[in-house]
């Protein structure tokens, strides 16, 4: 696009943005709208000159809250956007996300979630996704100088150049953070000068000019085709109001703001206009066909009803395909860990667009051996070696399942998902009720202890996970329920989390058999009969319960409820009423474990049939100490569990 041309369109945005975001502040003062209103006025000039050079619908986007106009040159419908703010019954997000999360995911705008940081990675992610599958796609994600003091800024630059995945990073650099000056953000002189610290380009540019903004992401669009390197622009920009409509930035010196009218995107746009030989009159008629439109948009928008009520789903999770059926697998004499290594080989073998990533899961074939050989077998684009960034990883898959590809991740030990808290549990866990596109991801979590491996290599977290709708958790213990594990959690539309309990990696062989039926999967699993007592374990503990069961006398019922979110509790129930007494046998705490709420929906639903109150039997609320006498301690063992039967069994035995 030549200059006079670019001037035009973007002065066309600019007003668009302004005249919309000034009636969205208006309507706010009304009532009609609500929560954090963020105006992108004296951003425009990088919004717009920055998304111009992209392609909508082809290229990914991820927008941010200053990017109001961005959203418009990109394709989004000025009445859909008017009612998000509005949240009414035609809000694109149903009324269920706030003002400024909004995108559009099949025409690969990534919608934002408040965290800053964290949707960078999706669209490295998205990016690299696209290309993987032929297609010449560049990436265009936004922060501001606040932002980018964030972790998964670092992560996310990191792996988008460690992959080589086109992502343009810019930097919307407007002085402030809220209220937080940038002598309190960061001490260097540029924010683009770390980009030497990623290998890749980075420059600081005016962000109120727009000719700049463009023609500078216009090269970087190059540059990217040459190298398929990431970039960092910076542009130094403006925010003409608070942070939000609640704020009015006293915090901003007098001075300071009027210099920066001087820079100001609008006027300055205007004046570059006239001086170029657009007449006044055609700039004023321009105004007032902006003007109708707005007022035709507003008056649209007001006429939609609130949200009903039954318009909330009843439950965060994608319904799965009624009957998958897949290819059948049997093979004889498999450990845990080979039935999980079976089964990953069996899912990249048949699915083309599925891919495995983590650290050390290449040519070392991960920590615990069940990748190994698969990187020769399924090749790079199969098996992909990450470098150490949990929450970038996740981040990453989420944005790969937007577009074609089926991940699957490993995390080298459950502990380090902490790493990715958010994208695990905001991102990932409420992304199909926030956009109604399922993300269909299957994360594996080696865990548990009893390995001598100290705190932080110990933990399960299978309680932790267990608490945020959305995702589903897994804890198998058998061979085969290893493989079905791995099997459900990929072919689910939602993010599954599979728990390997290191211990029984190495256990019992046994045969594995499946015949296909994923449906069938879902379920609780019962090992044994019993009328006396129903124990609950999953993981390494329903190993060694059923160990304690079958040399003793008593007539338990064991089950695990290998499903622990959303909890299948049904036929537990049912095994509780029969034998009137509970006990669940977690390795994890009380205070950290599942088996508390385990116990809370079986004296809710089956109270006046249970003769004594239900026990739990976990470890202490102490971290998992390392040396092997210390940790026998601390994890319940077979004579605990015995005993533990034989009191709450009493004089029934
Ligand atoms: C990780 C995280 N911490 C805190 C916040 C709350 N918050 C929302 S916007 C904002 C300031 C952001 O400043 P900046 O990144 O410079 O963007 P700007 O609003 O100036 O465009 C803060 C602190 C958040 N959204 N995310
Ligand atoms: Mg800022």
């Amino acid at each position: 696009m030549d200059q006079d041309s670019l001037y035009q369109v973007a002065y066309y945005y600019i007003c668009l943005a302004r005249s919309m975001e000034t009636k969205i502040k208006e309507l706010f003062k009304k009532g009609h709208v609500k929560g954090t209103v963020i105006i992108c006025s004296g951003n425009e000039a990088t919004s717009v000159g920055m998304t111009l050079p992209f392609r909508s619908g082809f290229d990914v986007l991820s927008l941010m809250h200053r990017d109001f106009a961005g959203h418009l040159v990109s394709g989004a419908d000025p009445l859909k956007l008017m009612c998000q703010y509005m949240a009414n019954s035609n809000s694109p997000t149903h009324g269920r996300e706030g003002n400024v999360h909004h995108g559009d995911i099949l025409k690969r705008r990534f919608p934002m979630i408040s965290h800053l940081g964290s949707m960078v990675a999706l669209t490295v992610g998205g990016v690299w996704a696209a290309r993987s599958r032929g297609e010449k796609v560049f990436g265009l994600t936004t922060i501001g100088d606040g932002g980018s003091s964030t972790g998964d800024i670092h992560e996310s630059l990191n792996l988008a150049s460690v992959h080589r995945v086109p992502v343009l990073f810019i930097i919307e650099n407007n002085h402030y953070a809220y209220s937080t000056p940038t002598a309190l953000q960061y001490n260097c002189e540029k924010l683009s000068d770390r980009a030497v610290g990623y290998g890749i380009e980075g420059k600081t540019i005016d962000g109120t000019d727009v000719w700049e903004v463009y023609s500078a992401v216009y090269d970087a669009l190059q540059g990217m085709a040459e190298d398929s390197l990431p970039r960092i622009i910076e542009c130094m920009t403006l925010r003409l109001e608070g942070h939000a409509v609640y704020d009015n930035a006293e915090y901003v010196p007098k001075e300071e703001y009027e210099k920066w009218l001087l820079r100001e995107p609008f006027v300055r746009l205007k004046e570059t206009l006239i001086a170029r030989g657009v007449s006044s009159e055609d700039i004023e008629s321009l105004h007032e066909e902006i003007d109708v439109l707005v007022d035709q948009v507003v008056t649209e928008a007001l006429s939609f009803s609130r949200p009903s009520v039954t318009s909330l789903p009843s439950t965060p999770y994608a319904p799965r395909e009624s009957t998958i059926k897949i290819a059948p697998f049997s093979a004889k004499g498999l450990r845990n860990q080979s039935a999980v290594a079976a089964a990953l080989d069996y899912i990249l073998e048949h699915n083309p667009d599925s891919f495995i990533c983590g650290q050390d899961i290449g040519v070392y074939g991960s920590v615990f051996k069940t990748c190994k050989g698969l990187i020769n077998k399924f090749g790079s684009e199969q098996v992909i070696d990450m470098p150490i960034c949990e929450s970038a990883t996740v981040g990453f898959c989420l944005g790969a399942s937007q577009i074609g590809r089926k991940p699957i991740m490993e995390f080298q030990f459950a502990d380090f998902s902490t790493d990715a808290v958010t994208q695990l549990s905001l991102n990932c866990a409420t992304w199909y009720y926030r956009t109604d596109q399922s993300a269909s991801l299957l994360f594996r979590l080696p865990s548990g202890g009893g390995i001598t491996l100290g705190p932080f290599h110990s933990g399960e977290f299978e309680g932790f996970w267990g608490r945020f709708p959305g995702l589903k958790v897994f804890y198998p213990s058998t061979p085969q329920e290893h493989f079905e594990a791995i099997i459900a959690g990929f072919y689910d539309p939602n993010p599954c989390l599979v728990f390997e309990h290191k211990k029984l990696y190495w256990g019992k062989p046994s045969d594995v058999h499946f015949d296909g039926n994923i449906d069938a999967i879902f379920r609780p699993r019962k090992y044994c009969d019993g009328t006396d007592l129903t124990i609950v374990a999953f993981g390494a503990m329903a190993e060694t319960v059923l160990s304690v069961v079958s040399s003793q006398n008593y007539s338990a019922e064991v089950w695990n409820p290998f499903i622990l979110s959303p909890l299948e509790i049904g036929p537990i129930l049912e095994s509780c009423k029969k034998t009137g007494r509970l006990l669940v046998v977690q390795e994890s705490s009380a205070m950290s474990g599942l088996g508390d709420r385990i116990i809370a929906l079986t004296v809710k639903e089956c109270f006046k049939n249970l003769k004594d109150a239900p026990v739990l039997l976990g470890a202490p609320d102490m971290p998992v100490p390392f040396a092997r006498e210390l940790e026998q301690e601390h994890i319940p063992d077979s004579a605990v569990i015995n005993q533990t039967i034989r009191s709450l069994l009493g004089s029934s035995m």
